[in-house]
């Protein structure tokens, strides 16, 4: 008796009161790293927050799962569509279907190649710039020694922050001929597969190592251990410096394992959900908003900033 006046009254209440919440519908990479999952947490707590309502779908790394989810968000109508775009390319034929919906589609975190009007905006970091950071603070830790040998991991192959991060530690890296990139191999931003990757370039022979640029922390973290196993002390006779300074890189800091992160500011939820109530209102957005964050941290400085890193 009472749930069933309990349900009449939810249905009285839900067929007076509609939803009047901003559908947001959000495709997400996937879970490979902590920085994505800092990412996530901050978008769900932000659009919880914001009072809009979110529709989440994780892309398990596969570009065909978002252009699935994106076309599932037309067909509902949401509002909004944002994603964070697996790989870079091949995005102009669904983006046409939400113009002609008439869904205004953000941008998040990554970047594509398609055509700018097809979208209204891109909110994310600036991957050339970190990754130019990366190789001037191992231009500077090395000063004064000979040959340096490095070994890049990259993220997932056509991701934007891997090819963009490989662009602009390529591009300082070019103008000092003492360094030498001696082996660059694949490891899709997660620990096993920075671990793989270091494994198998130690397996296959290289030349000595000393240093090691990991696109992301979570493929530095499984490269140390592999190090680690074959006694080549990472930390010391390797020198590693990755991207992202989420909270267990400043771990691997203080126990000396790793040297230095840049870093890239997942907490993009708040500035999303501006957005987002943005364009509802008919208001245009930036195309291009730049996070504006990305220090370069050490292991000098790790024990203070540990105290204060939410991610
Ligand atoms: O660096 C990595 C994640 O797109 C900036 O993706 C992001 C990158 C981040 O998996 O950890």
């Amino acid at each position: 008796m009472l749930s069933l006046s309990l349900s009449i009254l939810l249905v009285a209440c839900s067929r007076h009161e509609p939803d009047q919440r901003i559908v947001l519908g959000f495709s997400q990479v996937g879970t490979e790293s902590a920085w994505r999952k800092a990412n996530t947490a901050s978008i769900q707590s932000a659009a919880a927050t914001s009072n809009i309502k979110l529709l989440f779908a994780d892309a398990d790394q596969k570009q065909e799962n978002q252009i699935a989810a994106i076309r599932d968000f037309i067909d509902q109508k949401v509002d909004v569509i944002a994603f964070s775009p697996v790989i870079a390319t091949g995005w102009d034929e669904v983006l046409a279907e939400a113009k002609a919906a008439g869904i205004p589609v953000i941008l998040t975190d990554r970047g594509v190649t398609a055509d700018p009007s097809l979208y209204a905006g891109f909110l994310g970091s600036d991957f050339v710039e970190e990754g130019r950071k990366a190789a001037r603070w191992l231009v500077g830790e090395f000063e004064g020694s000979d040959t340096v040998n490095i070994v890049q991991l990259e993220g997932a192959p056509g991701a934007a922050p891997a090819m963009d991060r490989r662009r602009g530690f390529e591009e300082v890296i070019a103008q000092h001929p003492r360094f030498r990139i001696v082996r660059s191999e694949p490891g899709g931003f997660s620990r096993e597969g920075g671990k793989a990757a270091m494994a198998s370039i130690l397996a296959s022979g290289s030349p000595p190592i000393h240093a090691v640029f990991a696109h992301n922390d979570d493929m530095a973290f499984g490269a140390i251990e592999v190090l680690d196993d074959k006694g080549l002390k990472p930390g010391q006779a390797v020198r590693i410096v990755s991207v992202d300074a989420v909270h267990e890189a400043f771990e691997a800091m203080i126990a000396g394992k790793l040297n230095a992160t840049v870093e890239c500011n997942p907490l993009l939820g708040p500035q999303l959900m501006t957005s987002v109530t943005e364009v509802v209102a008919g208001r245009p957005i930036a195309k291009r908003i730049v996070v504006d964050e990305e220090a370069v941290f050490t292991a000098e400085t790790a024990r203070q900033i540990i105290q204060t890193r939410k991610y």
